[in-house]
């Protein structure tokens, strides 16, 4: 039985949540464990909400739009969770300070529940927090759960691994190196959503919306049942949502009628699995007390070219089965 009992969470008891979260992020082994226990417990009520990853460059307007489209989703009668995501931040909340600031409706609205970025900076652990943390919101009855993003490192490729659908938000003036218009990014995007279409900047967001099209056509499609779209808006001036979370729908409408939803998220769920298997592994192995004494020579070694990385890594690896063997 767990500390936080998991209907406080099912009613979504905001102070449970807040509670149940800290487990999620201690390192306290035992208080870690507790956490578990009742993601657990609660693991039947998830997996019913659309995960929608958002990423785009510092000042593309992410905060702006996600504080009116959750608005609207609320209007709509949806639950909406926010939970960002910035793994360069070093502390909780640092960059949600100004970001709750800029949320402020949906930050303070009784439907929605908005979530800093946990504070482990590791890529690996702010993963997982971040995947129960949903999983929580998901218990806790939100059925729209947006994960924040900022493009920074490897973060855009983990937040697409754990949702549904991956939206990039880009400024109107397209080709501009500075969009970081990685073909990287674009390949994750099952929607592109160019922002700030509105004033002066219009005829630039119409001109942007044509060549993104333009370059989609060239790579090739992201799901079997679906090709990435792209669509403008101005989060400024609330244009262009209502159309944005009409193809929301039919995305998961079509995904859903393939069979490639369901598909999608199983997978996403085994590989989940593995990632948390191999990390562990990778700790566990550089905790070895003998490997953790041989590796300075080693990788001296190797550095002066004197070992073959080939060689070390085979005698490390045989430490490790060695010890491994004699544990059974
Ligand atoms: N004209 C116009 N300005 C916008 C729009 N959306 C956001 N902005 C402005 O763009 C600036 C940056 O917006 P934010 O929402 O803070 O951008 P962000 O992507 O969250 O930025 P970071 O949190 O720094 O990554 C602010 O001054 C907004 O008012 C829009 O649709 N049109
Ligand atoms: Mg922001």
């Amino acid at each position: 039985m767990s500390v936080i009992h998991p209907s406080s969470i099912r009613q979504g008891d905001r102070r449970a949540m807040a509670k149940a979260i800290t487990l999620l992020e201690s390192t306290h082994p035992e208080k870690l464990d507790q956490g578990q226990t009742l993601l657990e417990e609660l693991l039947p009520e998830t997996g019913k909400s659309l995960r929608i990853g958002i990423t785009g460059v510092p000042g593309v307007g992410k905060s702006t739009f996600i504080e009116a489209f959750g608005m609207r989703l609320i209007e709509a009668g949806h639950r909406v969770a926010v939970i960002a995501v910035d793994p360069s931040s070093p502390i909780t909340g640092g960059s949600i300070l100004g970001d709750k600031t800029r949320m402020q409706q949906l930050s303070s609205h009784p439907q929605a529940f908005v979530r800093p970025s946990p504070s482990s900076g590791v890529l690996g652990g702010v993963a997982r927090k971040t995947r129960e943390t949903m999983l929580l919101c998901e218990a806790a009855g939100y059925d729209v759960i947006i994960v924040e993003t900022v493009g920074v490192g490897q973060s855009e490729t983990m937040v697409a691994s754990m949702v549904d659908l991956f939206l990039v938000l880009m400024l109107p003036n397209a080709g501009d190196e500075l969009q970081g218009i990685k073909k990287g990014i674009l390949e994750l995007a099952d929607l592109i959503v160019i922002n700030k279409a509105d004033g002066d900047q219009k005829t630039l967001a119409q001109r942007a919306v044509r060549e993104y099209r333009n370059a989609l056509h060239l790579l090739k499609p992201t799901r079997a049942s679906w090709q990435a779209k792209v669509l403008q808006c101005s989060a400024l001036e609330q244009t262009g949502l209502v159309e944005l979370w009409e193809t929301m729908q039919d995305f998961q409408e079509m995904l859903k009628t393939s069979g490639e939803w369901e598909e999608h998220r199983s997978h996403q769920a085994v590989r989940w699995m593995w990632s948390l298997i191999d990390e562990e592994l990778r700790q566990s192995f550089r905790k070895h007390s003998q490997i953790q004494a041989d590796i300075p020579r080693v990788e001296k070694a190797i550095r002066q070219g004197k070992q073959l990385p080939t060689r070390a890594a085979r005698s490390l690896l045989e430490v490790w089965f060695s010890s491994n063997t004699q544990n059974k």
